[in-house]
């Protein structure tokens, strides 16, 4: 049986996605964030060293990263399902959007989000103005201008198809789908960028994304 080694308000949330779509039977062990540190309670460094989600177990299988657990998955129980005929143009898009998910898209979020919180955070007196300014400037001058540069990029691709890969719907949607809901509650991802704004509309309205939010529990991004 395969178990999703689940946080709360996290990726893994794209993993209970993907097997609802695969309708594949599985189980969700849960673990909850730390409300101050946002960081995943120290319980799941027992399932994988680095306590990140999602995690996946599946009989003598323990596997993080969603990438990698996405692959497993498809290769494992997708019978062809969600991923592009090997060797056309579409299954390197697939490859493509996969990893550029968290390998491009992540890092200027992540930035933001740090950033965000020097800017607002407590902190000593003194050190409040210094800190807010470096906060501000690293921000205007290098992390605003790179989510930009990728939530443009996003929204051009989604013209050339209807999804990322193609015209099919494919697992590489699901991966992407993590970076753009994040955009919204921490970038300013709005109707501006139309394409975009359609694809989480439409994704939400898959019967699959619904379960796998009901069985997941909360999913507020901007917790
Ligand atoms: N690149 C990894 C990132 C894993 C990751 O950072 N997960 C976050 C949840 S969205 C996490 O576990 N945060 C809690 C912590 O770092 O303690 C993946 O895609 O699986």
């Amino acid at each position: 049986m395969i178990t999703v080694h689940h946080l709360n308000n996290s990726r893994s949330q794209r993993v209970l996605w993907l097997l609802e779509e695969l309708e594949l039977e599985y189980d969700i062990k849960r673990y909850q964030r730390d409300p101050h540190t946002m960081l995943a309670p120290a319980e799941l460094r027992q399932v994988h060293p680095l306590g990140k989600s999602p995690v996946i177990t599946d009989g003598d299988v323990t596997l993080a990263e969603s990438g990698a657990i996405i692959e497993y998955l498809l290769g494992r129980y997708g019978e062809g399902r969600l991923i592009p005929e090997p060797g056309t143009s579409e299954r390197l898009r697939f490859t493509y959007w996969l990893h550029y998910a968290e390998g491009s898209t992540m890092c200027p979020l992540l930035l933001k989000l740090i950033f965000d919180r020097i800017e607002t955070g407590p902190m000593p007196f003194l050190a409040r103005p210094v800190a807010r300014a470096i906060a501000r400037r690293v921000k205007s001058s290098f992390v605003e201008p790179q989510i930009k540069l990728h939530l443009d990029y996003m929204e051009s691709e989604l013209g050339k198809s209807t999804w990322f890969a193609g015209r099919e719907f494919s697992a590489a949607d699901i991966q992407v789908s993590f970076p753009l809901e994040v955009s919204v509650v921490r970038a300013g991802l709005n109707a501006s960028r139309p394409r975009l704004v359609a694809f989480l509309e439409r994704i939400h309205a898959r019967p699959a994304f619904k379960r796998a939010v009901e069985r997941g529990g909360e999913f507020a991004l901007g917790a």
